[in-house]
């Protein structure tokens, strides 16, 4: 075990006064579960279908299907253009109740502990590297959702799934389609723009074309649309800050936030933009970051159209394809 995932467990029990612990041993006992079983001849197997077991990694699509079988599921996708910071974020999200920077939500629980450990190993590594590294590693090409367990002050707890998905994924057509089966109609779409990119005059107007590109696509495909709250999250504002012309690339994000809101808002259900360093720990920073959960959390078109009208927009997703099995 390394130095950076031990300090994590201290910190996570001091957190969760000793669940973090046995949130580890479940994650342990399921992963030794799941190798069992899979030496089990196949026929043995078949009468476990319905038992459900997590590696703690990231899930896969028919995973998820399983999960929400028992459980209402928040479906969130991050898209953005490579290094933008996507997969940071969802760390960070994580480690803001790690670290026990959440004010007003409260961790509980997540099937997909490992899958977090993965990505943030090196994340806040202090060993003098310049730039801290997100973990690229992946068991497969389709492990893309990171659970969170959050509940809220009137204490509704909410399974939140992030689907953390390579940038490559949005930038051709035939990726987008792909796309569009497994996230039609999404609940909560967020999309990361690279703040970095912003701090240079010259390539900035491309980063801002890139991701209104992007959000064209997405409801050209219908991942976007009027059930989506949508988030614009403008990453590595720490970047900006240390930046030379500091306070004219923060006035050009500020007129391009206006834009995309007056462009947007009417095609989803909202729209926010959101302007942070997910890698600081500064109280505001974290805010943010409790924020952009909250967002994700809120009734949304979902909740409210619950009469007719559910029925005449069905929301078809990629993992509802599998259908509900007869238990028994
Ligand atoms: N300084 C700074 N670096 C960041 C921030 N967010 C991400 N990064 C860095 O940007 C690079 C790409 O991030 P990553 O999350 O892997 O991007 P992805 O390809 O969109 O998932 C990594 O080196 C991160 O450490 C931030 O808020 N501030
Ligand atoms: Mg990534």
């Amino acid at each position: 075990m390394t130095e950076t995932v031990q300090e994590e467990m201290i910190d996570m029990n001091e957190l969760l006064g000793d669940k973090a612990e046995l949130l580890e041993e479940e994650a342990q006992s399921n992963s030794v579960k799941a190798r069992e079983n899979e030496q089990k001849p196949l026929a043995e197997r078949k009468n476990e279908e319905y038992i459900s077991i997590y590696s703690g990694r990231a899930l896969k699509p028919e995973e998820l299907f399983r999960f929400s079988t028992n459980e209402d599921v928040t479906l969130v996708l991050i898209a953005g253009p490579y290094a933008s910071g996507k997969t940071t974020l969802i760390v960070m999200l994580y480690r803001l109740f790690l670290e026990g920077y959440n004010k007003r939500l409260c961790f509980s629980g997540s099937k997909t502990m490992d899958g977090f450990r993965e990505r943030s190993e090196n994340l806040l590594c202090k060993s003098g590297q310049a730039e801290p590294l997100v973990a690229r590693t992946s068991r497969g090409a389709e492990d893309w959702y990171l659970h969170l367990a959050i509940s809220n002050a009137e204490e509704r707890r909410q399974n939140i799934f992030f689907a953390d998905i390579s940038g490559e994924a949005f930038s051709d057509i035939n990726g987008l389609e792909i796309m569009a089966e497994f996230f039609s109609d999404n609940e909560n779409v967020i999309i990361v723009v690279n703040g970095e990119n912003l701090c240079d005059i010259n390539g900035r107007n491309g980063e801002i074309f890139a991701a209104d590109l992007m959000l064209k696509r997405l409801l050209n495909k219908k991942i976007l649309s009027k059930k989506t709250k949508l988030q614009i999250v403008f990453t590595k504002k720490d970047k900006v800050d240390n930046c030379e012309k500091k306070e004219e690339v923060i006035r050009y994000i500020e007129e391009k936030e206006k834009l995309f809101i007056n462009k947007f808002e009417a095609y989803v259900y909202s729209v926010k933009c959101i302007f942070l360093s997910a890698l600081s720990e500064e109280p505001d920073e974290c805010e943010k970051l409790e924020q952009i959960i909250e967002t994700c959390m809120e009734m949304g078109s979902m909740d409210s159209n619950v009469d007719l009208q559910a029925v005449e927009y069905k929301i078809v997703r990629h993992f509802d394809r599998f259908q509900l099995r007869e238990r028994g």
